[in-house]
């Protein structure tokens, strides 16, 4: 080998290596500004749900069809923010209203989850500011809760006066009709009522019995079928009234709707839940 061979095999080694030193050298700082991309991407904010300052996430006792549902629970004891959520077979208003006892009630477009085809189970928490309501109607008693309308009954939510026609002192009910309305079947309990105390009620079909719960404990259950065929028809879910015959007076919170009859332990876990937002 030539010294001018050599001298040039020299340079292309010092050529390849100082290529190599570089490339080494400058490789960590690639992978450094690839990974500090790649946390600059993770550490993208997710939004998060809103939830209403008065609402606070609550622990879920209701599986519905093997999907769990947060049920919002409502943390200030009165409010009027209500927060709602919908999804396929369960609806919530969650939160407390206040109504007047004048005109004040709410309604919800109709929804199939609204109508007891299958099975349909409600879930309510009441507060009575009076015994004897300023706008009631029929025998003596105020519709609170339900779905119907003329020509398109399906199920109702009634609480009577203490002083009523029929001898039903602040009896509490839950009721389905033949869409064309008449005589209805449904449960009930008649218990002594303290004004501005909190009841959880609950109503329940399964096809065949209606039911109706008291502070998470079954009271009454009554055969509908066959003689009430309740029909999926048009009317609002309303809240506080059923078709502004008559008006609720005091607080109701935490509507729930289920489209299928809950067991009595779900309906019981519900109760435990929620209790603590209402004593
Ligand atoms: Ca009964
Ligand atoms: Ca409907």
């Amino acid at each position: 080998m030539s010294k001018k061979e050599m001298l040039l095999y020299g340079f292309m080694i010092l050529f390849l290596v100082t290529g190599l030193i570089v490339t080494i050298s400058k490789t960590p700082k690639k992978i450094q500004a690839q990974n500090a991309k790649q946390q600059e991407t993770q550490a993208t904010p997710i939004p998060t749900p809103t939830v209403s300052e008065n609402l606070v996430p609550a622990p879920v006792p209701v599986p519905v069809e093997n999907k769990k549902i947060e049920t919002p629970a409502v943390k200030n004891k009165v409010s009027s923010s209500v927060e709602t959520q919908s999804v396929k077979d369960y609806f919530s208003a969650a939160g407390v209203m206040s109504l007047d006892g004048k005109d004040d009630s709410k309604q919800y477009s109709d929804k199939d989850i609204f109508s007891a085809t299958k099975g349909l189970t409600v879930s309510a928490w009441i507060n009575p500011a009076t015994l004897q309501f300023a706008k009631s109607e029929g025998t003596g008693y105020v519709h609170w809760l339900g779905k119907g309308k003329s020509g398109a009954q399906e199920w109702i939510f009634r609480m009577y006066n203490k002083e009523n026609s029929e001898n039903r002192p602040n009896r509490i009910s839950f009721y389905v009709f033949n869409k064309e309305g008449g005589w209805g079947i449904g449960s009930y309990f008649q218990d002594a009522i303290k004004v501005g105390q909190w009841i959880h009620v609950v109503g329940k079909v399964d096809g065949k019995k209606t039911y109706i719960y008291k502070n998470g404990a079954l009271r009454d259950n009554d055969v509908y079928s066959p003689e009430i065929k309740i029909t999926n028809c048009g009317a609002p879910l309303s809240i506080g009234s059923r078709d502004k015959k008559s008006f609720f007076e005091g607080k109701i919170a935490n509507v729930r709707v289920y489209n299928r009859a809950l067991s009595g332990s779900e309906i019981t876990a519900i109760y435990n839940v929620e209790k603590s937002n209402f004593s």
